[in-house]
């Protein structure tokens, strides 16, 4: 084989070799200041092997990477999930725990969560969760099991936007969330994180929690309201998002 075949040859493999890489860190999920700080690595890298001075380059590039990829594996990875009921419930799952209703014996309180087109806080659809408080109890919600990939310590902060037709200084019902390791299945293993008519309108709800240790790797989160006053409610939630970190 000539010297330049040769030469020809090492050209066509150099993006090769800068297309896996740049392909490997484009999976990873990091802050844009790291990202940046691997594609510099990676241009000092491939300027090693433009440049006459190879070793030099090399070596720096090398040490540069190493560096950084010791950096990335103890940087916290923040996971975000958002879900705005556009195409469908986007694998949120519905789930109560209600009373009997006397006036219907045999069964529980009527209650719903629809995907509506009335009303949204972005796009055209929002959850609609409606009801029969008359019998002054009943926790209404959806929920959703996530996948994570440490079973150590987890931050998770749930957040959603809210809908309530009125402001009332009496209080219908509870805004209610819950993040935990496993499938929330009664009232009590929610947290109420405010009241459902504080106005007129969308109001942004928030619920934080630590995970100390998550054995399954499964994080289950849920949103919804829960009866406080002996009627029937109707109200709404979008854009709720998941931050795991
Ligand atoms: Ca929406
Ligand atoms: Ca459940």
């Amino acid at each position: 084989m000539t010297m330049k075949r040769f030469r020809h040859r090492k050209l066509r493999a150099r993006p090769f070799i800068l297309m896996c890489l740049s392909v490997y860190v484009a999976k990873l999920s990091f802050s844009s200041v790291l990202k940046c700080s691997i594609i510099y690595g990676l241009e000092i890298l491939f300027m090693s092997i433009m440049k006459l001075s190879f070793k030099i380059y090399f070596v720096t590039g090398m040490l540069i990477l190493v560096g950084i990829v010791a950096a990335l594996s103890l940087y916290p990875k923040t996971n975000v999930y958002n879900e705005s009921f556009e195409e469908d419930f986007g694998g949120w799952i519905e789930d109560s725990e209600v009373p009997m209703d006397p006036n219907n014996p045999g069964h529980p309180v009527a209650w719903k969560i629809s995907r509506v087109a009335s009303l949204s806080h972005s796009g055209q659809h929002s959850l609609e969760l409606y009801i029969d408080g008359r019998q002054d109890d009943g926790t209404i919600w959806i929920e959703k099991k996530i996948s994570v990939k440490s079973s150590s310590q987890l931050h998770v902060r749930v957040s959603f936007e809210f809908y309530s037709e009125q402001e009332s200084f009496n209080v219908i019902a509870g805004v209610c969330a819950y993040a935990g390791i496993s499938n929330p299945e009664t009232e009590a293993d929610f947290t109420v994180v405010g009241n459902a008519n504080e106005v007129a309108g969308w109001k942004s709800y928030t619920h934080t929690t630590t995970l100390n240790t998550v054995p399954n790797k499964e994080v289950w989160v849920g949103v919804g309201i829960t009866v406080r006053w002996e009627t029937e409610m109707t109200y709404n939630i979008d854009d709720v998002e998941v931050t795991i970190t």
